[in-house]
């Protein structure tokens, strides 16, 4: 009997634990955890222990597929690829390189997001490129790198520990960052004072030492309300604002028009609370700030951002220990992708398209005859707009499923129906595979070697444990093999590693990391500039990124879409910790799907009174995008005239209501907050 421990990276959420994945004979059988990691320190979540069921889950794809008259059949890779090549060579000679859109993957690895963001720009020759960050943290990345510099985490998790304060919101985090909502509660037991701001009663909510539960969509309100407080009771960090940061005159005049009778107005947070909350996060020694959708995911995402940031700054909270903006990034390498150039404005290591250096120093390193773009590309979601209207012809889409995940369903599904080609690649045929014309096998995280960057821009190993099931293959051989069929001779690696090195040569923020060094470290975070650089605890120590930190004074605007008459519900959308996304890798795993086997609609126990709402009773939600029919779940977690909806279920799925407005800088949608009406059927 051969008995492997195989060190990896988790390939759920943005934690970035690392376990010990058991193989026996070339299976793998079950997850140990790993004391020495310190993000886990030996300790997971329940989809980390139950990690290796969705490997082994009936629906994996072990064949590609190619689509004839209307139904899949199995197809040598060969076949396959001569298709792709010919379509691709086709189009892009018929409509030009800007027919195509790339949706790269925030589940795959760094080399294979280097890779698809490559090939974009290379062989297709386009910037439209883009991936999940876009519904994500695209706000964070577009409003930390305004007023710092870099749009990254700014501490990291071991930190946590130490606070003395968290402000937290829009992050649910015991359930969707369970190993950093541990550290959170480990700080509290110490003495750290908790505030939540947040519409739900979370769980954390039993652990705050206040909660404030605003109107959804109503944050800059809140902020500025805090920094009325902060600044006309003379909390301000003085010295740190004079020294560090630059626009402070402006912001305090624009602050100054949120007293807390205002805020309370705006928010429906008594004023008592925000004073209280400015007086607990004013008078911290350290005190840190988490966020994540609840900030992120709305029509003014980069304005609650800089606000986020206008709060750490003013209080001086920057640039030191246990303190910081830390957007909790989600998927397990959302930050990787980002940081590797999987977008339509910048090469690996957020080098500007628009810069004509950069753009030479890649053409020259992928050995291109052409001239990569200076424009910017489409982002996701107008990627699916410009396909409905015709002038995006291709999409070749790796590891996404937007017909779940997108907003706005309906739209997204007619828009990839209108599209001359499309190629899917992924682990499980997925509602977005079933319309492909062709469906890639991708290999999960467990048959794969790669790297990973958790959201404290932490880079660790993916090791591969076992052979790649059936006929799949590792994404970036995939990718790899499609370039050089392409023409290219820019893309012949032996192995992942080589593309690390390739990456390191091109992208100074990773300059110094190399599996080596990972292997030997057990991680690396990024800056790190070279082989003797140790990598970098928390950012902005004694000078920010981009030299001061920059003050933005922020007006109160409100959502794209609110209550009236005919829709006087708000519903707001996210996760529970059982289920992932669309749940391709957790609805397949029996301890998951036990838990929590199909969607439902969280309201108000006084609401469904009115409306005669019985619990567990399928009612119908609409908006002005569509109607779901879905259980009710009457609970107090939500207040009167809201609604939540988690988004992992395609049988009731919450994006066929979800409003596509977007965020004018970020281009993010408003997935937290849009209009609906709730009907009982009756039944
Ligand atoms: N179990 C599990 N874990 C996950 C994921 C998953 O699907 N399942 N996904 C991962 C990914 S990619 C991400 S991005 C993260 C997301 O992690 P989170 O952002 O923590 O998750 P969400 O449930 O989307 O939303 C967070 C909170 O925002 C609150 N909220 C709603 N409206 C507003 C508002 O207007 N303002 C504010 N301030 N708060 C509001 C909600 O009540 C909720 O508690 O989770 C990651 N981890
Ligand atoms: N209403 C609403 N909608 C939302 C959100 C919300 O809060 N509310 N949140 C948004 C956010 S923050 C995010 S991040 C997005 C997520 O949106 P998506 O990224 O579309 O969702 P996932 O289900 O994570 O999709 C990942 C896909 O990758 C596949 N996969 C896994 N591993 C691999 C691999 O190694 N190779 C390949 N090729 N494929 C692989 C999985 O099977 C899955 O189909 O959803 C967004 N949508
Ligand atoms: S907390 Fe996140 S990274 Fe850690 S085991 Fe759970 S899903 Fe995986
Ligand atoms: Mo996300």
């Amino acid at each position: 009997m051969k008995y492997d421990n195989i060190l990896t990276t988790c390939p759920y959420c943005g934690c970035g634990c690392k376990y010990y994945i058991q193989v026996i004979n070339g299976v793998a059988k079950g997850v140990m955890p790993c004391k020495e990691d310190p993000v886990s320190e030996g300790k997971l979540c329940i989809k980390g222990w139950n990690v290796v069921d969705f490997v082994y889950s009936e629906g994996r794809l072990t064949k590609p597929l190619i689509k004839e008259n209307g139904k899949f059949r199995e197809a040598s890779w060969d076949e396959a690829y001569n298709l792709i090549v010919s379509k691709f060579k086709k189009i892009k000679e018929q409509h030009g390189p800007q027919a195509f859109g790339l949706l790269s993957s925030a589940k795959t690895t760094n080399e294979e997001n280097y890779l698809m963001q490559k090939f974009a720009r290379s062989i297709i020759v386009t910037n439209n490129v883009d991936h999940c960050a876009r519904l994500c943290h695209a706000s964070t990345v577009a409003g930390l790198a305004a007023a710092f510099g870099s749009g990254a985490m700014t501490n990291s998790i071991p930190e946590f520990e130490d606070a003395d304060c968290f402000l937290i919101t829009g992050s649910n985090t015991t359930e969707q960052h369970p190993l950093i909502g541990s550290r959170i509660l480990r700080a509290k037991e110490r003495g750290a004072k908790i505030i939540l701001v947040d519409p739900r009663l979370i769980q954390l909510a039993k652990f705050a030492d206040i909660h404030l539960r605003q109107k959804p969509g109503t944050d800059v309100a809140w902020l500025n309300g805090l920094m009325y407080v902060i600044i006309k009771d003379g909390l301000v960090d003085e010295e740190f604002v004079k020294n560090r940061t630059e626009n402070y005159e402006k912001l305090k005049k624009e602050v100054m028009n949120y007293p807390p009778e205002k805020v309370e107005e705006i928010t429906g947070v008594p004023k008592e609370d925000i004073i209280s909350a400015a007086h607990i996060f004013g008078n911290a020694k350290t005190a840190s700030i988490i966020y994540s959708m609840g900030i992120t995911q709305h029509t003014t995402g980069v304005d609650n951002v800089k606000s986020c940031a206008n709060l750490a700054m003013i209080t001086g909270n920057m640039g030191k220990a246990c303190t910081g903006v830390n957007p909790l990034r989600g998927q397990n390498n959302v930050q990787g992708a980002c940081d590797l150039g999987a977008l339509p404005n910048v090469f690996p290591g957020y080098q500007a398209v628009a810069n004509g250096e950069f753009r030479e120093k890649f053409e020259k390193a992928w050995k291109m005859d052409d001239k990569i773009p200076e424009n910017v590309g489409l982002t996701v979601v107008e990627m699916t707009n410009e396909a409905h209207a015709g002038n995006i012809k291709c999409l070749y889409i790796m590891g996404e499923n937007p017909m779940v995940s997108d907003p706005d369903i309906n739209h997204v599904k007619e828009s990839l129906e209108s599209l001359d080609f499309l190629v899917v690649q992924d682990i499980f045929l997925t509602e977005t595979a079933e319309l492909a014309d062709v469906v890639l096998p991708g290999t999960s995280f467990l048959e794969k070697d790669g790297t990973f960057t958790g959201t404290d821009r932490r880079v660790q190993r993916v090791r591969k444990a076992i052979e790649p099931l059936g006929e799949s293959k590792p994404d970036w051989l995939i990718i790899s093999e499609l370039a050089s069929r392409m023409g290219s001779s820019a893309f012949e690696y032996n192995s992942p590693k080589e593309i690390q090195d390739e990456i390191a040569s091109l992208t100074p923020l990773y300059g110094g990391i190399s599996y080596e060094r990972l292997d030997d470290l057990g991680y690396l975070q990024w800056p790190c500039l070279d082989k003797d650089h140790k990598g970098t605890v928390f950012l902005h120590k004694g000078k920010f990124t981009r030299g001061l930190g920059c003050f933005f004074p922020i007006t109160y605007k409100p959502p794209a879409e609110l209550p009236d008459k005919e829709y006087p519900f708000t519903l707001t959308t996210g996760r529970i910790l059982f289920h992932f996304h669309t749940g391709t890798m957790t609805r397949c795993v029996p301890k998951l799907d036990k838990e929590v086997p199909t969607g439902y609609v969280e309201i108000h126990p006084v609401d469904a009174d009115r409306l005669g709402i019985k619990d567990g009773e399928i009612i119908k939600v609409s908006t002005r995008r569509g109607t779901i029919n879905i259980p009710a779940y009457i609970t107090r977690k939500v207040p009167e005239k809201i609604v939540f909806i988690p988004f992992h279920f395609k049988e009731c799925a919450a994006n066929i209501l979800t409003n596509p407005a977007l965020d004018p800088i970020a281009k993010i949608p408003e997935l937290k907050v849009c209009a609906c009406k709730v009907e009982s059927i009756g039944e």
